[in-house]
């Protein structure tokens, strides 16, 4: 059978080469130019990007390019599943990241820009670059700038990019990573079908499915012990009316990454059987595969023709993960039955037996009612405030308020916050640019102004004072509000 269909294949080729015999000589040369760095480029492209799971359109048989990549950093809140939101930090505001898509030989210019509304610096490692850092010591980018450098792509493949600024885990964590595809000269062989999907483990404050804006936990991402394990970037990213489609007869390309921080996948789709599987996106090919293993930090393609009708369920097969935190998405095919192929009956759910992607987890009861923030007592104000503190200043100001060197002021025992509460909040409400003195060193650097409530703003300096040897104000709203009003 196969080498029938081989033979046929060679016809085919052999065909089109008599109507463009140039083309086919040019196609078929090894080696024009000694190496990729060497390919010109001619003219200049912009890229085109795309949220997943969809791709840009392929190179097909375009010259090496100039190829303007601008992507632009958002941090956002989003859904994480029904009922609980995160704040995630976005490539092109899409957990995963913006799809970038080049051949071999471009010369990629790309353009890095910081939102002004974001809290934090950022950059971005492809691994795709050949250069120190994939790009990373050359993108830094502060809130409100934007940092441009350019890269060849001198091999072909499938790549992830993540943000690599400190905490490196916690950025990855939150969302920042992507997939860059570099194609061969000539493009990847046509297929009817092309999605983008990318595996990723969270880490949250409450459990799986406990309600609300669920802030970011070091201590659960540092352990391994994921909340959430998603394809792109949620649970239910692709299930329901979110589920890639195909009809029957068509070949399908998936291109999946895993952007971790932490876990390998095993990606699996139930009731399908991998016909090529681009091993760890480079160039070898392997057959007739069941689960293919995607690294953190890594991808594969991996195609197949879909021949009967029904849902496919798409799985990391450590199968805790995609029943009960959300790594479960869903392929639906349309069109004619196969009976020779499959002759049970294929209905959408009987791959799903326990109901869903997501279990519910039972209700403790320990939901309260939310009480105002004048009669909240200082150990609840320091519960909050501790959260608060994880989400919006740790980043800076590290775990224990001891800051980083010539960077960002320590908040722990910190002469400079103890001297002066009202001085403290504004700088919180306003921000805080040029030339302090704390603990006798120097800072002379920009706190963006931070974008949170009055009542937060209470919480989190509570919790900052009654920390890490600090004197044990307790700030009131209201004495908040009148500092944002005296202002
Ligand atoms: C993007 C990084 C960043 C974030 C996020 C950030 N800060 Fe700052 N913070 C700084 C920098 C930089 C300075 C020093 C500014 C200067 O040099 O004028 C500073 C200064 C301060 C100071 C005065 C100096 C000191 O050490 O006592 C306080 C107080 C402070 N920040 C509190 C906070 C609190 C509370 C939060 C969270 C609500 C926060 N910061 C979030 C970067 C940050
Ligand atoms: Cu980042």
């Amino acid at each position: 059978m196969k080498a029938q269909k081989n033979s046929l294949i060679f016809l085919g080729i052999l065909a089109i080469c008599s109507i463009s015999l140039q083309s086919c000589i040019d196609n078929t040369t090894k080696k024009e130019y000694a190496s990729a760095a060497d390919i010109p480029v001619s003219r200049e492209m912009k890229a085109e990007l795309t949220a997943p799971p969809n791709v840009p359109r392929g190179v097909g048989d375009r010259k090496a390019k100039k190829l303007i990549v601008n992507m632009e950093i958002i941090e956002k809140e989003g859904t994480m599943t029904d009922g609980t939101t995160y704040n995630y930090w976005t490539f092109g505001g899409s957990v995963p990241g913006s799809f970038i898509r080049t051949r071999v030989g471009d010369e990629v210019e790309f353009t890095l820009s910081n939102h002004p509304d974001n809290k934090l610096p950022h950059n971005i490692d492809l691994h795709a670059v050949t250069g120190p850092g994939g790009g990373a010591t050359s993108s830094f980018v502060a809130p409100g700038h934007e940092k441009k450098f350019n890269f060849k792509t001198l091999n072909e493949g499938l790549y992830v990019y993540h943000c690599a600024t400190a905490p490196v885990g916690m950025h990855i964590a939150n969302g920042m990573y992507g997939l860059i595809l570099v194609e061969p000269k000539g493009g990847l062989p046509r297929v009817d079908k092309e999605y983008y999907i990318m595996q990723g483990d969270f880490y949250t404050k409450g459990e799986n499915g406990d309600p609300g804006l669920q802030p970011f936990d070091m201590q659960k991402a540092v352990d391994e012990d994921a909340d959430y394990v998603v394809f792109n970037g949620s649970v239910g990213a692709l299930t329901g009316d979110n589920a890639i489609t195909a009809d029957v007869g068509e070949t399908v390309r998936l291109y999946v990454g895993n952007g971790g921080p932490n876990l390998v996948s095993s990606f699996h789709v139930i009731g399908e059987i991998f016909d090529k599987v681009m091993v760890e996106g480079g160039n070898s090919i392997n057959e007739n595969v069941q689960t293919t293993l995607i690294p953190a930090g890594g991808a594969a393609i991996v195609e197949f023709r879909v021949d009967v009708p029904g849902t496919f369920i798409l799985v990391d097969h450590s199968i805790f993960r995609a029943f009960n935190k959300g790594a479960l998405g869903m392929l639906k095919v349309k069109g004619e039955e196969n009976k020779t192929i499959y002759s049970g009956v294929v209905q959408e759910g009987i791959y799903h037996p326990e109901g869903g992607g997501i279990q519910e987890m039972p209700d403790d009861g320990k939901a309260v009612a939310k009480k105002t923030s004048a009669n909240k007592s200082l150990a609840e104000k320091m519960e909050s405030g501790k959260q608060i503190y994880a989400k919006t200043c740790f980043a800076c100001h590290q775990a224990n308020g001891e800051g980083i060197p010539n960077a960002f002021p320590p908040l722990a025992e910190s002469d400079y916050l103890n001297a002066d509460v009202n001085r403290t909040i504004d700088i919180v409400l306003n921000g805080k640019t040029g030339e302090i003195t704390v603990n006798g060193q120097k800072y002379n650097s920009v706190m963006t102004k931070q974008a949170i409530s009055n009542e937060e703003v209470a919480d989190v300096l509570t919790y900052v004072y009654n920390s890490w040897g600090n004197n044990k104000t307790n700030v009131s709203e209201a004495q908040v509000e009148q500092v944002k009003s005296g202002h």
